[in-house]
């Protein structure tokens, strides 16, 4: 109980670095939206899709250095994140745009070969340490609390060379990175999450086209998984045994959670639904916010029936040890969430095939209604009231943990007049409110991604998230803000949605 009230405030606070002038006591949250003071604003980015310098001052070869190096073919616009936004070279401009936007916190990663230009902790780049120092530093001077992210997907390369997380020997590594950012920034960065999105880059990197390239549906993708969930709890285990109390910090693990709607009303597309949202979600929710741990039961199942008709003799679905199931369970203080859109679903077929696949495994046919607005990003539809359910189904599923929303953003045409990002965030943080205000759900803060237009993976520079504009035409990479950016300050510096905002065209409910 004791630890309960500390971390609950303590994250609070931390977050809550600057107790805004201008927030009001909240009288008014019936008349008006408006979140609790204690409510935080922050915006995201991450290393490789922003910083550049790719081969600069000590850092080392990234997986996504090297994928787009060697296939620009696979990549939508043939480009590369060799200079991306430059923000290497921007710490201070950078930080300025944070300081106009009024924001509690910046949530950034940290380029693991940026640090350890071999993966390996014996190689300490101090170029890397300075940059993030530096970083920290700006940020600290104008009042915005650093959240940093471990890991955003830019493996070093020499890793992948051992199998990359395919090879339970990483977990091992990873705690050296890990220990190596804690000694050097522990003492002023308070907010910590070990990993951002497992499912995409496990899924994508290992199971699909992206960096690194795996390939291996229903099969690598499984093992990245079970070793990044791995080298999560162990993380978070020495950062609770030799880290805490010194630096007085918390620390997470951010998971994307589309919400999954059954396409109909009917049980087989209910379960359908359900089975889809475990193995999304629950694949890396469950072994570490679960009451009980370790991976979902339908999960399980399936993966273990399906690979016993394939003629494997076990699971594609490796298995824990009691311990490491103990030391998965409950390995964090918050969880984080990145949420984005909504999607159907119904049964699939229940045909498989000799080789494995994930989408096999599923068992179900994800599609998006025509109705829903579209994006820039064919994955991506506008459905608020999505957003609602999942943090509804979460608040059930793992007795109603601590959140913070990591990630919540879209992408459309470039230009500065951007009301469709402006209805979009509004829509959004409408139902982000209800699910706090009327459903209870036990939300600390919001970040929305972009700070600004970056290299968007497979997509190149060609869909822009950014509440700034970037200008890759323009010798210094040009910043803007867009109507949204002024937006979205407003809501940050007043903590309330502005209500002579009326061009809302999405239902929220
Ligand atoms: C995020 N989904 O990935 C990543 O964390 C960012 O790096 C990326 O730039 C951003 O989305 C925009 O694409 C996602 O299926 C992957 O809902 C999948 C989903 C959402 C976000």
């Amino acid at each position: 109980m004791y630890h309960y009230i500390y971390f609950h405030c303590l994250i609070h606070i931390i977050l809550i670095f600057r107790v805004q002038a201008t927030v009001k006591e909240r009288n008014e949250l019936d008349s008006k939206l408006c979140f609790h003071s204690s409510f935080a604003f922050g915006v995201a980015t991450a290393s490789f899709q922003i910083e550049g310098a790719w081969n600069v001052s000590g850092k080392g070869e990234s997986i996504w250095d090297r994928y787009t190096h060697e296939h620009p073919e696979r990549v939508f616009d043939h480009k590369n994140a060799d200079v991306a936004d430059g923000s290497y070279y921007k710490v201070k401009e950078d930080v300025q745009l944070l300081s106009q936007l009024g924001v509690n916190f910046y949530r950034f990663s940290i380029s693991w070969p940026r640090i350890l230009p071999d993966g390996l902790s014996n190689n300490v780049n101090e170029d890397g340490i300075r940059y993030y120092k530096e970083l920290i530093e700006e940020l600290r001077k104008n009042k915005i609390t650093p959240v940093a992210t471990m890991y955003h997907w830019d493996l070093p390369q020499s890793l992948q060379e051992l199998g990359g997380w395919t090879n339970p020997i990483i977990a091992d590594y990873f705690v050296d990175y890990a220990r190596v950012l804690l000694d050097n920034f522990g003492d002023t960065v308070k907010v910590w999450l070990t990993f951002n999105e497992p499912l995409t880059f496990c899924e994508n990197g290992y199971g699909g086209d992206d960096a690194p390239g795996g390939r291996s549906s229903g099969f690598e993708d499984y093992m990245c998984g079970h070793n990044v969930l791995r080298a999560h709890g162990m993380v978070y285990r020495m950062f609770d045994q030799k880290y805490r109390k010194i630096t007085k910090g918390v620390m997470g693990i951010t998971n994307v959670f589309p919400w999954i709607e059954p396409a109909t009303t009917s049980r087989e597309d209910q379960k359908a639904a359900d089975a889809a949202r475990q193995f999304m979600f629950g694949w890396y929710a469950n072994p570490i916010f679960s009451q009980q741990g370790d991976y979902p039961q339908v999960m399980r199942k399936a993966v273990d029936a399906n690979s016993k008709r394939q003629g494997f003799p076990r699971s594609r679905l490796p298995y824990f040890t009691a311990e490491e199931v103990e030391m998965i369970r409950g390995s964090f203080d918050f969880m984080g969430l990145n949420h984005y859109t909504t999607y159907l679903a119904a049964p699939g077929s229940g045909k498989i095939s000799t080789k494995p696949s994930y989408q096999d495994d599923i068992n179900a046919i994800i599609t998006q209604k025509d109705e829903w607005p579209k994006s820039n990003s064919t994955w991506l539809r506008v459905v608020p009231w999505g957003f609602r359910r999942c943090l509804n189904w979460i608040k059930n599923a793992y007795n109603n943990p601590k959140i913070l929303i990591t990630e919540n953003g879209v992408s459309f045409e470039a230009g500065l007049h951007d009301t469709k990002r402006v209805n979009y965030i509004d829509a959004y943080l409408r139902a982000l409110h209800a699910a706090i205000y009327k459903d209870g759900c036990h939300v600390l803060g919001y970040t929305y991604w972009s700070l600004m237009d970056n290299f968007e993976w497979m997509r190149g520079y060609s869909e822009r998230f950014g509440l700034y504009q970037v200008d890759y035409e323009s010798q210094n990479l040009t910043r803007t803000p867009r109507l949204s950016a002024k937006y979205f300050s407003n809501v940050a510096k007043t903590g309330c949605l502005p209500d002579d905002y009326t061009d809302y065209t999405y239902n929220t409910d």
